[in-house]
């Protein structure tokens, strides 16, 4: 192998793109790590490299590979904040696809965004078995700006590019070779071998670009329908409504006015902040893991056995995603009715994942085979972790953990499901309080990605480090939090409901409220929320609490539902009635006119309030809890609480999380309207927190 430096190129300043020859075959190489995003020093390299390639006599094709992990995983996303800096990505692709020679990508680990509009660029594709190749820019609000838009359909036909950039999931290898996405699926394990020899073979074929490719004619019907089908799922986002916009255009302009709409819209989606807050998501989810004393790299306890004690709705769904995680599970209850009722529910939790094609039947099975039961602590003794699920009774959780204590081997990391509960007292009950830590699970567990990681004052940072694993294994985001009522999602759920309760009293109707935050982007409004997590159970946890403002509105309504028996869709009635079986709500004039009853009582003005005060009150209530929970360093960063929010409590991602979007509206106007609902409804909720004021004052963010 020889650099060809006598044709004017080795490697470029930054060292991420080289150039060597492998006989008659010039081998560009791409090494940024980690995944080799497309940051200015590799566009510049690629097309450094392309043009000595192109005119050095001695090189009768070329071949682009990636070093590392993966080959590139799409546009540098942190460049997306800054100026832009040229060459733009699409010069770049439309440089590759001008050689002259033929140009082979060679594709293994993940594909993604710009890495495979540049593969697209190229004349031939060649992937190995394992590769994925996808377009996931809708993720971050944006779309495929480098021509990507106008090269899928070329490829893949408009329905199959509109599925993928619609959906951002990556397929795989085989099913991109299906569908014309790439060319060859290297046999051996010498993905770089194998492309020098596609090579080799394409020398005589030259060049085959997709953009001289016709668009798969397409009429407007299937754009009607695709229009149709994302609706409900897409709400309000702006990027999938351009991506249709720009296929659109590939079908009816020429490749050149396409490509010029395709950039336009992409620069729209860029600048918007609905991708200023997906971006912020992307980056959140992947700075939790980040724990200031602990590496990532810190030592961690090995995990086979798990036992779940308490085989209710929570213990069971528990159960369950650490069986199909690949662990050996124990679940525990205290008699055999309640074992039968968990062991008839990880059942039908395995049928639901066969029939969606999540597992297949032998792998459910097989996982069932991994499950054993029991009514007695022995077999707890063993496990090497123990996840406790059983009621969120303090006195309950001490017992519990007192007998874990017993029989539990040395070593064993001891777990609370407790989603509100001190989890220092509960160590208390034990003599290792080091090896308690709170893993908060949010129902239903087998599907919410979101899993707070209560640390205890003696944690252990092994058990840490053991339950950021856990969580990566299960699937989850683990974000680590400290010791509180509630920790930091439902810590925050307090006043934000609190809001929605008095927004009642003063006049606003449960599904008007519903519908305004809704619309906003809450997956679901809090009433709603209320009715299927079942009223009883915020009831319970506010009644074992000794600290509760002293103010007779206060979770007044839901107070009263409870009490009527109106705990939600589980009794067919809560703030909503349901019909038998049914989740829709229905409004229910009689719970109106209780709350108006109980309004006059309290001698409350009931008044028409605008949807724009719906939202401030909720969501800035959010905001300044959370910059209590930075002041009490509960949580580690802003970005953490963002991740909460947007992962367990249905806040909408696009706008990043409640404390990005304090940050994308400015502090000082934040500042400025808690201190006017200060005036207007007094300090008891309202009073700013100091944070809050300093980061106004001098212009700061949550999350600088
Ligand atoms: C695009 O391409 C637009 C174009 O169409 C048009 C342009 C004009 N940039 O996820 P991981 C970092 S939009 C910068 O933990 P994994 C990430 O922050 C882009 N950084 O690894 C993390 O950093 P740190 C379309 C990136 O193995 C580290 O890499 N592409 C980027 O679990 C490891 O990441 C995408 O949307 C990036 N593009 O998963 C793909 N990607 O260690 C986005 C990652 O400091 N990326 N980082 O925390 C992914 O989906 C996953 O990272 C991937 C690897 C599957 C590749």
């Amino acid at each position: 192998m020889d650099n060809i430096e006598s044709a004017g190129y080795a490697e470029n300043s930054m060292n991420t793109v080289t150039l060597a020859m492998h006989g008659s075959i010039a081998v560009i190489t791409i090494d940024n790590p980690p995944v080799n995003a497309l940051s200015l020093s590799v566009r510049q390299g690629l097309v450094e490299a392309i043009e000595v390639a192109d005119r050095d006599p001695h090189t009768s094709a070329v071949v682009i590979a990636c070093d590392g992990r993966t080959f590139i995983a799409g546009a540098d996303i942190r460049e997306f904040g800054k100026p832009p800096e040229q060459p733009w990505l699409a010069d770049v692709v439309e440089r590759l696809e001008d050689a002259t020679k033929a140009v082979i990508a060679a594709l293994h680990g993940s594909t993604l965004g710009g890495g495979l509009e540049v593969a697209m660029g190229c004349h031939y594709r060649i992937a190995t078995a394992a590769a994925v190749v996808g377009l996931p820019e809708v993720k971050l609000g944006l779309l495929p700006g480098a021509t990507g838009t106008q090269r899928l359909p070329r490829l893949a036909g408009v329905e199959r590019a509109l599925d993928m950039m619609l959906s951002g999931n990556p397929i795989a290898a085989s099913d991109a070779l299906d569908a014309g996405i790439i060319d060859r699926i290297a046999g051996g394990d010498d993905l770089l071998a194998a492309a020098i020899e596609f090579a080799s073979e394409m020398t005589g074929n030259g060049p085959r670009r997709v953009r001289d490719l016709p668009v798969p004619a397409a009429d407007s019907d299937v754009f009607v329908a695709i229009r149709k089908k994302i609706v409900a799922k897409t709400r309000g986002l702006l990027s999938p409504e351009k991506i249709i916009q720009c296929v659109e255009a590939a079908t009816q302009l020429s490749y050149t006015d396409a490509c010029q709409v395709e950039r336009d819209l992409f620069m729209e989606c860029k600048d918007s902040p609905q991708s200023s807050g997906l971006r912020h998501a992307f980056f959140a989810e992947r700075g939790v893991a980040k724990i200031p004393g602990i590496e990532k790299t810190a030592p961690t306890r090995d995990i086979q056995k798990i036992s779940v004690l308490g085989a209710g709705t929570m213990g069971a769904g528990i159960a369950y995603n650490c069986l199909i995680a690949g662990y050996t599970v124990h679940l525990l209850d205290s008699d055999d009715a309640g074992l039968d009722r968990g062991k008839t529910m990880l059942r039908s939790l395995y049928e639901g994942g066969v029939k969606r094609g999540k597992i297949s039947a032998a792998g459910a099975r097989e996982g069932l085979h991994h499950l054993t039961t029991s009514t007695s602590y022995n077999e707890v003794a063993d496990a090497d972790l123990v996840i406790e699920a059983v009621f969120e009774d303090m006195s309950i959780k001490k017992d519990v953990f007192a007998k874990l204590d017993e029989v539990c081997k040395q070593g064993a990391i001891l777990a609370s499901n407790t989603s509100t509960l001190n989890i220092d007292e509960i160590a208390a009950a034990t003599s290792r309080p080091q090896d308690v830590i709170g893993l908060h699970f949010f129902s239903p567990a087998h599907i919410m990605r979101l899993l707070e990681i209560v640390r205890g004052d003696k944690t252990d940072d092994d058990v840490i480090a053991t339950s950021l694993a856990l969580a990566k294994r299960l699937g989850k985001i683990g974000v680590v939090v400290g010791n509180c009522f509630g920790f930091v999602g439902n810590r925050m759920l307090y006043p934000y409901g609190r809001e929605n309760q008095l927004l009642l009293l003063e006049g606003a109707a449960p599904e008007y409220i519903d519908k305004v935050l809704f619309d906003w982007g809450m997956a679901m409004g809090p009433n709603a929320v209320g009715d299927l997590a079942g009223l009883d159970v915020g009831y319970k946890a506010r009644h074992a609490r000794t600290d509760l403002p002293d103010d007779p509105r206060f979770y007044r309504v839901a107070d009263m539902l409870v009490e009527q028996g109106r705990l939600g869709q589980k009794t067919g009635r809560g703030t909503y009635l349901y019909e038998s079986g049914s989740r829709i709500p229905t409004p229910d004039p009689a719970v109106q006119t209780m709350i108006n009853e109980e309004a006059t009582r309290l001698g409350i003005d009931q008044r028409d309030i605008e949807a724009e005060e719906i939202i401030d009150r909720c969501i800035y209530s959010l905001i300044i809890e959370g910059a209590r929970i930075l002041e009490d360093g509960i949580a580690i960063r802003s970005s953490d609480i963002d991740v909460i929010w947007t992962n367990g409590y249905g806040f909408p991602r696009h706008r990043g999380g409640p404390m990005h979007y304090a940050d994308s509206i400015g502090l000082d106007r934040v500042y400025d309207k808690v201190c006017e609902f200060q005036k207007r409804f007094g300090s008891q909720y309202w009073e700013p927190p100091k944070l809050l004021q300093t980061l106004a004052a001098k212009n700061g963010q949550f999350g600088a």
